[in-house]
């Protein structure tokens, strides 16, 4: 077993030049990083240095720029499949993990599915692997199904094994729930799922930036996440799907990049990944992405986790001490760096409201998990969400800034 090496949080804190910004009179207290993480310098450098130096469009030109281009934006390919141990000719480039989960329900579902079919998901599913199954639903006519949570806000095993079986084709589940942090066994799952015949498409977005990622070990078929979540910038994100299956699917988006040969009456395909990736690619995204994984692996993604846990640890006792203060999400191992509560008698965007003028950023809302908050039987909550960069100083302001929020709602004696 790996032994990760305890993280220099100063030191790192001071490669990411937004974490100097002060906020309403207050140093930034960045708790907000499921929803879009903060990026190094050399993420924001390898930005501007391909505008800078290697700006063409890939795989066409026979310049020197366009080679340039394209050795960048196959380079990322080849990064990303190293850093998740995946096979590069599965590695198809997308905007983020919602266009990766579309593609998934209308290239492989839509066109295989039909009435007396069911596509099981769970009730902590984020919109973006709920709804493009719904319209597959809509389209097709086949069924859609939840697998229920416990009240520790875990997959609950009688409804896996239940929903596990005929009719049932695809399963589709996050890795890590960004409201509870629940890290799902997603292996186990695979085996159970693969075992039936079903094919399974997982929502990595809040696992990939936070833990080692094997995917060959996983064997999932579909794998999606985002490059913003992790070190890279906004507008490039990262649908893996097993070569064998892509190779059997029509493209999502159709345009130019994507032919081998078009008449004005039809057109061919071109090989895998290539047919999904429609028109110009953001390559100045990629070559962000590539920095972003440099730097995680230079960390260590094992030290990243194990950082986290020890924070969510701290913040969780931290948080408990909090009169009137609720958390939701399990207590253990299988829990990621994502703390959700609720004060009560205090509506979560007046708590989020009065932490940010403390300096304090963090979420408030529905997390576009409408169907877990029923199921929470809450309409929203405040939730803190924890990586590399944060330290306990951090957690230490956010457990101040509720005593704020306790004190102008009367909440605390
Ligand atoms: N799946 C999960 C589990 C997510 O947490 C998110 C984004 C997405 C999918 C969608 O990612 P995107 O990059 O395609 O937008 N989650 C959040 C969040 O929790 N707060 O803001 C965005």
């Amino acid at each position: 077993m790996v032994v990760a090496a305890p993280l220099d949080v100063a030191r790192l804190r001071a490669d990411f030049p937004i974490l100097r910004e002060v906020v309403n009179g207050h140093p930034l207290v960045y708790l907000d990083s499921a929803a879009t993480s903060q990026k190094p310098d050399s993420v924001i450098q390898a930005v501007s240095d391909y505008y800078r130096f290697a700006n063409a469009n890939v795989h066409r030109g026979v310049h020197a720029l366009g080679e340039r281009a394209t050795e960048i934006f196959e380079g990322a390919r080849e990064d990303v499949a190293h850093f998740v141990n995946a096979d590069p000719r599965g590695v198809v480039f997308v905007r983020n993990t919602t266009e990766g989960l579309n593609l998934v329900a209308q290239a492989y579902a839509r066109p295989r599915l039909g009435p007396g079919d069911r596509i099981v998901a769970t009730e902590m599913e984020h919109h973006s692997n709920l709804v493009p199954w719904q319209q597959v639903r809509d389209q097709t006519g086949c069924q859609l199904e939840f697998i229920k949570l416990t009240d520790e806000g875990r997959l609950e095993d009688e409804s896996v094994s239940r929903l596990l079986q005929r009719p049932t084709r695809l399963l589709a589940v996050t890795h890590v729930s960004n409201v509870l942090g629940t890290i799902n066994p997603i292996r186990d799952l695979v085996a159970r799922a693969h075992r039936e015949g079903i094919v399974v498409c997982v929502d990595g977005a809040q696992a990939v930036p936070h833990m080692p990622v094997d995917l060959k070990e996983l064997d999932a078929d579909f794998y999606s996440f985002s490059g913003h979540k992790m070190l890279g910038p906004t507008g490039i994100g990262v649908l893996f799907g097993k070569p064998e299956l892509l190779e059997q699917m029509p493209p999502f988006l159709t345009g130019g990049s994507m032919i081998s040969v078009v008449t004005l009456e039809r057109t061919t395909w071109t090989e895998i990944p290539h047919r999904f990736e429609a028109g110009t690619p953001d390559i100045a995204g990629a070559a962000g992405l590539r920095a972003a994984i440099a730097y995680l692996t230079a960390v260590g993604m094992e030290t990243i986790q194990k950082h986290t846990a020890e924070l969510t640890d701290y913040a969780e006792e931290a948080l408990s001490e909090v009169t009137g203060l609720v958390q939701y999400g399990p207590r253990g191992e299988d829990r990621a760096g994502i703390v959700s509560f609720n004060l009560e008698g205090v509506h979560p965007h007046d708590v989020g409201t009065i932490l940010d003028r403390e300096g304090v950023a963090v979420r408030a809302g529905h997390h576009c998990c409408q169907p877990l908050m029923k199921r929470l039987g809450v309409a929203a909550t405040t939730r803190a969400s924890l990586y590399l960069y944060n330290s306990r100083g951090e957690v230490d302001g956010l457990v101040a800034g509720l005593g704020e929020v306790g004190r102008i709602f009367g909440a605390r004696p």
